[in-house]
């Protein structure tokens, strides 16, 4: 049996499935990216809720594991050379998942590295940038009276886009017609940014029917639809 007590997140969070990877998370666009990879690769594992509702970002057993207070992070209990894995940024994540199982990242080295191109797209760029939208937008930043934040984010926003749509002209997926990391990091913040953040109209978001096409088919998948709700919120 697999001894995770070496890792103090693990006294808040119990291994009730020590041999299972432990996800630590909530489902917001970032948590849902590896509840998603999980559920598509058929991976056995074991959600934990990390409520922000209590801070439980900022307890010291999640501190433990990640000192950047954010979700997601994981422990594989059987990582490289069988000993346990603690890893977090959603991005990070994502290629130790998808080079694990083998899944979800092309083989052909050209196209590995395109497919890792456009997983930093997003987290350098998509994922940065519509957060600050939902801040000035939809949060506290919708108080303030300086309009100029809001429009810097909505522009770059709008250009990204832009830059999203034109590439998948003519694609059914980011890597034409194979289903990557690249879309399960992506995907999940274009639903976010018209969803939740309320931003659609904001952004002109009909003017991009090549996003708004993939994200129907990204939503129509089984393991999407699941992993939008894990970890189950309490
Ligand atoms: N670059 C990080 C960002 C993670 C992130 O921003 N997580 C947010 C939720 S979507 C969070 O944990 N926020 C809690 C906090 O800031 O206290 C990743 O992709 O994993």
């Amino acid at each position: 049996m697999t001894d995770l007590s070496v890792f103090p997140i693990t006294r808040k969070w119990p291994a009730s499935h020590p041999d299972r990877l432990q996800l630590y998370s909530l489902p917001t666009p970032n948590g849902v990216k590896v509840s998603i990879m999980l559920e598509e690769t058929g991976l056995p594992y074991e959600p934990h809720l990390v409520s922000f509702d209590t801070n439980d970002q900022m307890s010291p057993e999640f501190l433990s594991l990640n000192p950047n207070n954010k979700i997601p992070a994981i422990i594989d209990p059987n990582g490289p050379d069988g000993r346990p894995l603690p890893l977090f940024e959603s991005g990070a994540i994502l290629i130790y998942l998808a080079d694990k199982t083998g899944q979800l990242i092309p083989q052909d080295a050209v196209c590995r590295y395109q497919t890792i191109q456009w997983l930093m797209f997003q987290m350098g760029g998509i994922g940065p940038m519509f957060g600050q939208v939902g801040f000035f937008h939809k949060f506290a930043g919708r108080e303030y009276e300086d309009k100029r934040p809001l429009q810097r984010y909505l522009d770059e926003s709008k250009r990204l886009l832009n830059v999203l749509d034109r590439h998948l002209e003519g694609r059914a997926w980011i890597m034409g017609d194979t289903y990557t990391i690249a879309d399960i990091a992506t995907f999940p913040w274009i639903r976010n940014l018209i969803g939740f953040y309320e931003a659609g109209e904001q952004v002109e978001i009909e003017l991009f029917g090549n996003v708004t096409r993939v994200l129907d088919a990204f939503l129509a998948r089984p393991a999407v639809e699941r992993g939008l709700g894990i970890p189950k919120r309490g």
